[in-house]
């Protein structure tokens, strides 16, 4: 069990929460998770910390039972304040500024909500998200999440292995990357017209990155539904890589032959390259990636915390990239 006791799951921003805000995002995500009726050990628990809710309004009950234990899912750093985590975001699609999302993704219609499964598979299928809210048992997974801007917060996540997802499909021995798209709607999204990115954006890896374990489908975050500025209803979760390689909204997954084009990449190629490993000995072209900020930790003098290769999950990850130059698959 790698519950901590003394941090526990506990808002570090109850102050700048109601216990009602909370107590009504805790029971949609109990609604939500209850339409399949599958994932039972998340509903027992999010039936559970409802209640407990009303005893300990501020409060989150631990998570035992459906804590991952898997190597690399457990970090001994302590959680990102959940106000940070929910207000100082990117999302370019709602704006620019990290507080622009939280301000304009509340509308964001996430239900219904499916994703195309396609591309070289032998079981392409649309998938409808309640579907994919009971294809796995739900687990929470804390990770690091760095920003190739230089920044860093550790965010416990809901959700399961992309691998859950990848195995029913039955890729075929053509499928060598998996390609990401997230939603487009200019009715609902206002910096679409914009055109810092070709939208929509698009994320991608290789298969066997999307295969390891720690890629992570993610639909909630602090025990709680997605917030829309945070990718609702579903987004990925790779620690190892740039925040960037994690597409949110997801509403495609297209498995292929050859590399896909991703938008950061399309956009800026000497910048954001196809892997974008978390790596502290390749800087961006105009500034370094051996530190970083830790958001709601450090102070303004900022970037003192070191960078860790691969975002400290080497020992799960380093292998995929075995002989590979780094430096130049950056
Ligand atoms: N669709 C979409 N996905 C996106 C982005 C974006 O602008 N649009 N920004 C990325 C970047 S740069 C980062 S650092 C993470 C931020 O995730 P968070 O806001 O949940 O912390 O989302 C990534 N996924
Ligand atoms: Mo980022």
């Amino acid at each position: 069990m790698h519950f901590h006791p003394d941090r526990g799951f506990q808002h570090k921003a109850a102050s700048e929460i109601t216990p009602r805000d909370v107590y009504e995002r805790r029971r949609e995500l109990l609604k939500l998770i209850a339409v399949g009726g599958g994932s039972m050990a998340l509903a027992a628990w999010a039936a559970r910390d409802a209640q407990a809710q009303t005893a300990r309004p501020n409060k989150l009950a631990a998570l035992p039972a459906t804590r991952s234990t898997i190597a690399g899912g457990v970090t001994m750093d302590k959680l990102t304040p959940y106000n940070d985590v929910i207000s100082y975001n990117n999302f370019y699609e709602f704006g620019t500024g990290k507080g622009d999302p939280v301000q304009n993704a509340g509308k964001l219609k996430t239900r219904p909500w499916t994703v195309a499964v396609e591309g070289a598979v032998k079981k392409p299928k649309v998938y409808d998200l309640d579907e994919l809210l009971k294809l796995a048992p739900m687990e929470e997974r804390i990770y690091r999440l760095r920003c190739v801007e230089g920044w860093s917060m550790v965010i416990p996540w809901v959700g399961y292995s992309l691998s859950e997802l990848i195995k029913r499909v039955e890729p075929t021995g053509n499928a060598k990357f998996v390609e990401f798209t997230t939603l487009a709607d200019d009715k609902q999204m206002p910096y679409l017209g914009s055109h810092v990115l070709d939208w929509p954006y698009v994320e991608g890896l290789r298969l066997d990155e999307a295969m390891n374990p720690l890629t992570l489908m993610a639909f909630g975050l602090y025990g709680e539904v997605l917030p829309n500025q945070n990718g609702a209803p579903l987004r990925i979760a790779v620690p190892w890589k740039y925040g960037f390689k994690s597409g949110k909204s997801i509403v495609k997954i297209r498995f292929t032959e050859k590399q896909p084009n991703t938008s950061w990449n399309l956009a800026a190629a000497q910048e954001y390259g196809f892997y974008s490993n978390v790596n502290p000995k390749v800087d961006h072209p105009r500034w370094s990636q051996a530190t970083e900020r830790r958001i709601g930790e450090d102070g303004v003098f900022a970037k003192k915390r070191p960078t860790l290769m691969f975002n400290g999950y080497e020992p799960q990850v380093g292998q995929l990239y075995a002989g590979m130059n780094l430096v130049k698959n950056y």
